[in-house]
């Protein structure tokens, strides 16, 4: 099978606490560019992560863009998603293959080099790998890992890997540039004044020609 190319950007659209709308950040991520969209609702029941879904999957599909959703196979079979993206105490990927429709894209978060190796070995279509850096996304965040675990994982893994925490238009391509074939984003994207806008910023500080050194 051939390696599953990633867009330079992995958009996650969470919220957080801004108030705003998963749809409506979903749809100013797209109109900024960005091609694959993880939907993130920690704190939704399963009919409201449903109903984004099922919204974001029609703005995806119009857009041409991949759509994952987090934590939930069952979720993302419903609302058709592309696949989703697993962290390492949700669903193992063998049962969430049982779930999905087969070609389903599977992602599923690593935090060392262990972790990298045994997604790859079950499976994974994709790795996130990280915190990269210190990041207040997530709900008792783990020690960020640095780029070495980026340079790290890319030596040692044949698995696209998508680059995770703390991560701004400032730092992306120096990320990118340590190993990753895609950049994870949550609050530089969902706090942002205008988050279409940071989208097009990240992209174009992401370009080809643009690698740092
Ligand atoms: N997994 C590792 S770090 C993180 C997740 C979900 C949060 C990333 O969010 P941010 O705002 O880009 O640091
Ligand atoms: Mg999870």
């Amino acid at each position: 099978m051939s390696r599953l190319r990633l867009p330079a950007l992995y958009a996650i659209v969470d919220p957080l606490d801004t108030g705003r709308s998963p749809v409506d950040l979903a749809a100013a991520y797209l109109a900024g560019g960005a091609r694959l969209l993880q939907l993130r609702l920690k704190d939704a029941s399963a009919r409201e992560l449903l109903s984004a879904a099922v919204a974001i999957r029609t703005l995806t599909h119009t857009a041409g863009a991949i759509f994952l959703v987090n934590d939930r196979p069952d979720v993302a079979r419903a609302a058709e998603a592309d696949g989703v993206h697993l962290g390492q105490e949700d669903l193992p990927v063998t049962a969430a293959r049982r779930v999905l429709p087969p070609g389903s894209l599977i992602g599923v978060s690593t935090h060392d080099l262990d972790e990298a190796h045994a997604a790859v070995a079950a499976g994974a279509d994709y790795i996130g790998v990280g915190p990269v850096y210190e990041t207040r996304s997530k709900a008792r965040p783990l020690a960020p890992r640095g780029l070495d675990l980026v340079r790290a994982v890319r030596a040692a893994v044949d698995c696209p890997c998508v680059a995770i925490g703390g991560i701004t238009a400032d730092t992306a391509a120096t990320v990118r540039t340590a190993g990753a074939d895609s950049i994870a984003m949550i609050a530089a994207l969902s706090r942002a004044p205008d988050p279409a806008a940071a989208v097009r910023t990240v992209l174009a500080r992401l370009a080809p020609g643009n690698r740092t050194p």
